[in-house]
């Protein structure tokens, strides 16, 4: 079965899992220090990229990269579009979705207090703007999604930004009612929500931050606690 390979943190292992959930994937999700049963700082060497998330399917290949780990489930779950004008497009969406990622990602999963708050405020005009362009871009097309009515990877990466943008400031997406219909109807799926439903929560956001596994409440992390 595919590992889907990650740290203790609500970010870049999020659209892979939603993706492999809604298209039926099976996968398994591990740990780092779980999976090569090592600190991260003896294992980042050996990853392709020094970094994760990475993919290690069956015969032992990595796939690191979220963007290819992403491509890789939809071609895996008949989700790659033929046409090469609308692939390009859902390309160009999901590139745009992924330079969400930082600052967001990092300030939600670590920073406190008032680095937060400095954080908070000064992606905010960023976040916006960046919110406008994919706004716009589910407005071209008719379809529920940025080109068509199915959900793949561009949307559940620009997704999981929308979501964790709330831990951020829960009025950022205010502004973006096409955005809100958009992230209502990426919840309306019902494998999606039972994926979001048994996620670990992330709790104590900008104070110190925890991702509550089985129960217990673990510091956000790429070491095991
Ligand atoms: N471009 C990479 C970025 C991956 C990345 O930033 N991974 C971080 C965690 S979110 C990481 O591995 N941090 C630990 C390290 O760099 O040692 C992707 O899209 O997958």
């Amino acid at each position: 079965m595919i590992k889907l390979i990650y740290f203790k943190m609500r970010a870049l292992a999020e659209a892979p899992q939603m993706l492999m959930c809604s298209s039926g994937v099976e996968y398994k999700y591990l740990m780092s220090w779980d999976h090569f049963d090592e600190q991260w700082i003896n294992v980042k060497a050996n990853v392709p990229f020094k970094q994760l998330p990475i993919l290690e399917l069956d015969n032992g290949t990595q796939i690191g990269q979220s963007i290819a780990i992403l491509n890789y489930i939809e071609a895996i779950a008949g989700l790659t579009i033929p046409d090469p004008e609308k692939a390009a497009e859902a390309s160009s969406v999901l590139q745009s979705a992924q330079e969400l990622f930082a600052p967001l990602n990092p300030t939600v999963n670590f920073a406190v207090g008032e680095d937060f708050k400095a954080k908070r405020d000064a992606m905010r005009a960023d976040l916006e703007s960046r919110f406008s362009d994919l706004e716009r871009y589910l407005n071209k097309y008719d379809g529920k999604y940025f080109v068509d009515d199915t959900p793949r990877a561009a949307e559940f990466a620009c997704f999981h930004h929308l979501d964790l943008s709330k831990k951020l400031d829960p009025k950022l997406l205010d502004g973006f009612p096409r955005l809100m219909k958009f992230g209502e109807d990426i919840q309306s799926i019902e494998k999606v929500s039972e994926y979001m439903e048994k996620r670990p929560e992330l709790i104590d956001v900008g104070i110190e931050p925890k991702l509550v596994i089985d129960g217990t409440a673990h510091p956000t992390g790429v070491n095991r606690t």
